[in-house]
């Protein structure tokens, strides 16, 4: 299918026709309003979404389970773009967890005028990228991401949902929002998700025991999401997502990249995102650029 038929331009973004529409976005800019005590969760896809779906509610309820038992992810914490955000917003308890992948600009003017918390969650490109490949192959509503070497392209011109990488990370940087917004990285919640989720309950003003951290780290543990079936997409038909082409939990590590980077493309990638970021007043917490991991194994 043309790339035309799976995705319209809202503000040059490309947005998926399957899950948004000019309904959707009318909808978030006109009908919608955020609370104050509104939480969201703010991604470029395939960052840590997802994960984010399952800590927050467990995080604002103090553990409790019966969210993400009985609610499909996407219900529970709906995405602010998209079609389902009109049915399931009036079931929404406050205080509500939300996500979204839109950039700071496109932000609907309630945001701004309410004191609605961010929670920025950044993952190394190199494996966004990686992700986003699959997720490519096992989506119908997404384009055929066609081979890896032609994927790294689409992704650093931001022919692909949600446009490119780099301006998402800087539009969140740039914002005037204070200490309403909190950054956290996909790799550091990989590396310790107590201390993470310590983190997060502080900026949401949760007091939470350890107890209640290591019960909430274990259910949003990789393992225990990719058994959740509220979590793990499985409740998707086939014809929308694939799992036999790749699941949707595919492997929520760290590294994977040096699995599919010749050291060329390496370089390419790791120069031309340098290059978009260069003046700007932050640095990245990985070394895009380090070559000595890279099996040189392609994809
Ligand atoms: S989407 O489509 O934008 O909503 O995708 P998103 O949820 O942002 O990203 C999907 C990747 O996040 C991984 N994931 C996790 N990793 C570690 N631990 C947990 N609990 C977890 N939950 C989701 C998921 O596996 C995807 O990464 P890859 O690298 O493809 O495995």
């Amino acid at each position: 299918m043309a790339t035309e038929e799976i995705y319209f331009k809202h503000h040059e973004l490309l947005l998926p026709k399957e899950t948004h529409s000019q309904e959707s976005l009318t909808f978030l800019a006109r009908d919608f309003s955020f609370k104050d005590d509104d939480a969201i969760a703010v991604t470029y896809p395939k960052s840590g979404t997802t994960w984010m779906q399952e800590i927050l509610p467990l995080v604002l309820s103090e553990g409790d389970l019966t969210p993400i038992q009985t609610i499909p992810n996407w219900d529970r914490v709906p995405w602010l773009e998209e079609n389902r955000l009109k049915e399931v917003v009036h079931q929404l308890s406050s205080p509500r967890a939300l996500v979204t992948h839109f950039p700071f600009q496109l932000m609907p003017q309630s945001f701004f005028s309410s004191k609605a918390k961010v929670i920025y969650v950044m993952r190394n490109p190199k494996d966004v990228i990686v992700s986003s490949y699959y997720f490519h192959q096992m989506a119908a509503f997404l384009e055929d991401p066609g081979t890896w070497e032609e994927f790294i392209d689409k992704f650093l011109e931001g022919r692909v949902m949600f446009g490119k990488w780099t301006d998402h990370v800087k539009s969140w940087k740039h914002t005037d929002l204070g200490d309403r917004i909190m950054h956290i990285t996909y790799e550091q919640m990989i590396q310790d998700l107590p201390a993470a989720l310590r983190l997060i309950a502080n900026f949401l003003g949760k007091k939470l025991s350890e107890e209640v951290i290591k019960k909430i780290a274990d259910h949003c543990s990789f393992k225990s999401m990719k058994v959740n079936i509220m979590s793990n997409f499985s409740l998707v038909p086939k014809m929308y997502m694939d799992a036999d082409k790749s699941q949707f939990l595919r492997k929520g590590i760290v590294g994977d990249w040096k699995k599919h980077f010749s050291s060329e493309q390496l370089a390419h990638f790791s120069s031309t995102i340098y290059k978009e970021l260069e003046g700007e007043h932050f640095t990245l917490p990985w070394n895009l650029s380090d070559t000595a991991e890279v099996a040189d194994v392609h994809t």
